[in-house]
């Protein structure tokens, strides 16, 4: 039932001095309110009642619906502020819709905050991982039925937006769709949590997962529910648990289930692929217009929006049914200001631009029936020359190898000779992935790590780093650079960690490159960095040892890319074989399952990075020319 309670000042039942004095209720919308909201129970197949808020101008007729189905407190997104104007009691990525009239409906997902059921997180499609009948596109579908037959206000017309999680349940809706979900913009989906989103990149298990996976598990994921591990280096903190294991269990984190399921899937099994939303994407027909948006410093999932992309985009025969955007923010930095990131600043707010120009105008088209505006296949932001970039498809650039060459030069000719480059990499002393102290809750830290200044990394002994002269003709890059690293460890196992930078001239205090603010000579933009298990070399389902001393090819993508690297400025590489806490050590010595390494296992390991000869190191950079 709709729960539009009235005002306190309509009531008039007679109060006694006894009467208690409770209310069940207050509705805080006001008779001046430029808008109505109601909260509704809406039932699904299986009976289970979602909470679901509903937004709207006063007035509203005939009017598209746009829905975002989240695991974070739909309530708190009609109720951000005490305002009685609608605008500013939503968060900002949707003004520009309800000030044009649009239904903004907000449903929490089953088992969080105010709806019933139970949360699996993730919860995979129905199919081998899930006989229940019910999961995220059930519940799309169910929910899309019940706001168009109920809304007198509705045009009959839904999409469906949100990053992240959010992302992760737009995507589910595209799969079996209701009839009346006419568009999707999925951003930063969460779509391989073992290849490259959340959990792991590459078999490398990503230990801030467990603060995540305790705070939804209790409820709680958006008041935080960190661990009590103290406010000091995580760095420290999680160096003296030991394995990440260790760490769990230290703090009780094992409890929750779903670490449980991590912990009891390292490897690429059947747990992971089965879940893998691309895969889901792949075996079905495209049916509703989609728009894949991430950002290209996105510290949470830069795998998932171009993984979909490669999965639908087949399916677009005449380009215009999938699309993919690719901003200069950080992870879900789309609905926030786009101005900056930690030290770089870009022209204009360019999250804002984007949701006005090309964002709106999308659904707007397959909502509303406005003219079409012919989103872009591909829109990419050049973070270099600081402009948004229009392309037919993704990736543009054609890979070409920048081999590292002896004396640590890069250079996209081949090295005349063969050698080798060797580090001691001393699980003892992890190269830390930001300058300490880290703390992986601190927000102005984690949204802006993948920019940090690389400098305080390069002169580590345990950091090799490889960069080009100064260069004499701008390279601009769109795509996704690959590494294929030729390289042996003296221990059976061994993660690799590979960094394209784009280093700024050291004497010039250049303005506006880079987005650099201030100028900041010599700056070392990370462009992308990426982790990889050695186990995984020959399989990602079954891990073995890698044999001591023997040289093996380790591939692996940075995420997707459009910078252009200016003339005067160097491309450097950097390998290392850590980026600790964010990701858990690797023993450097074989066992089964890392999450139970003991104290013996770790152990001091000489690395060895191949250049030249028949095995030549190298990132493949996609470059447009
Ligand atoms: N990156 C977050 C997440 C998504 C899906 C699963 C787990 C975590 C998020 O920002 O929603």
């Amino acid at each position: 039932a709709a729960l539009l309670a009235q005002p306190l000042c309509a009531q008039t039942a007679p109060v006694t001095p006894m009467t208690p004095d409770v209310v069940d209720k207050y509705d805080e919308v006001r008779p001046e309110a430029d808008f109505i909201r109601r909260e509704i129970m809406v039932p699904m197949r299986d009976g289970t009642k979602l909470y679901t808020a509903i937004v709207m101008k006063k007035g509203t007729k005939n009017a598209p619906i746009l829905l975002s189905r989240t695991p974070y407190n739909a309530h708190g997104d009609v109720t951000r502020t005490k305002s009685q104007r609608l605008r500013e009691i939503v968060p900002a990525m949707d003004v520009e819709f309800v000030e044009d009239g649009y239904i903004r409906v907000y449903q929490d997902i089953r088992g969080l905050h105010r709806s019933e059921g139970q949360l699996v997180m993730n919860r995979p499609i129905v199919g081998p991982l899930n006989n229940t009948g019910i999961d995220e596109s059930t519940d799309a579908y169910d929910t899309i039925d019940w706001l168009v037959k109920n809304l007198p206000e509705s045009n009959g017309k839904v999409g469906i937006i949100g990053s992240s999680y959010l992302g992760f349940t737009s995507l589910a809706a595209i799969i079996n769709p209701h009839p009346a979900l006419k568009a999707a913009v999925p951003q930063s989906p969460m779509v391989d949590g073992w290849m490259g989103d959340d959990w792991f990149h590459y078999g490398a298990f990503r230990q801030n997962s467990f603060d995540y996976a305790l705070g939804q598990s209790t409820g709680k994921a958006d008041a935080g529910a960190d661990i009590p591990r103290g406010a000091g280096d995580d760095y420290t903190a999680y160096l003296e648990a030991g394995s990440a294991g260790d760490f769990a269990r230290k703090w009780g984190v094992d409890q929750v289930p779903f670490v449980r399921k991590l912990m009891e899937n390292p490897a690429y099994t059947d747990f992971w692929s089965g879940q893998a939303v691309d895969k889901w994407l792949a075996e079905r027909p495209l049916t509703v217009p989609t728009m894949l948006v991430v950002g290209q410093w996105d510290q949470e999932d830069s795998y998932g929006a171009p993984a979909a992309y490669r999965a639908l985009e087949p399916k677009d025969k005449d380009n215009t049914m999938v699309s993919l955007v690719i901003g200069p923010w950080r992870h879900s930095g789309v609905n926030h200001y786009g101005y900056d990131l930690g030290p770089l600043t870009f022209a204009g707010d360019t999250a804002r631009e984007f949701r006005v120009k090309w964002l709106k105008p999308f659904f707007d088209h397959h909502l509303k029936g406005a003219a079409d505006p012919h989103t872009p296949p591909v829109l990419t932001y050049d973070t270099g020359a600081q402009r948004w970039d229009v392309s037919p498809k993704w990736p543009m650039g054609k890979l070409t190898p920048l081999y590292l060459g002896e004396n640590f030069t890069a250079s996209f000719s081949a090295p005349k000779q063969a050698g080798h480059d060797d580090y001691v990499s001393d699980p003892a002393h992890p190269v830390p992935y930001a300058p300490r102290p880290t703390n992986m809750g601190n927000r102005a830290q984690w949204t802006t790590w993948l920019v940090t200044d690389q400098r305080f990394a390069e002169g580590r002994p345990d950091v090799l780093t490889y960069q080009t002269a100064p260069l004499d003709k701008p390279v601009h890059i769109m795509g996704a650079p690959s590494v294929d690293l030729f390289a042996a460890t003296s221990g059976t196992d061994s993660d690799w960690v590979v960094k394209l930078i784009d280093v700024a001239p050291n004497d010039t205090p250049e303005n506006g490159s880079q987005g650099s603010k201030p100028a900041n000579p010599g700056f070392q933009l990370p462009l992308g960095i990426e982790i990889f298990r050695g186990r995984y070399v020959h399989s990602f389902a079954k891990p073995e040892a890698l044999k001591p001393g023997k040289v093996e090819e380790f591939r692996f993508d940075l995420p997707n890319i459009d910078h252009v690297v200016l003339p005067g400025h160097r491309i450097m590489v950097q390998v290392q074989s850590s980026l600790f806490p964010l990701y858990d050590r690797n023993p450097q010595s074989f066992v089964p399952n890392i999450f139970n390494a003991k104290p013996a296992d770790y152990k001091v390991a000489t690395q060895s990075i191949q250049r030249g000869g028949g095995k030549p190191s190298a990132v493949l950079i996609p470059i447009v020319e």
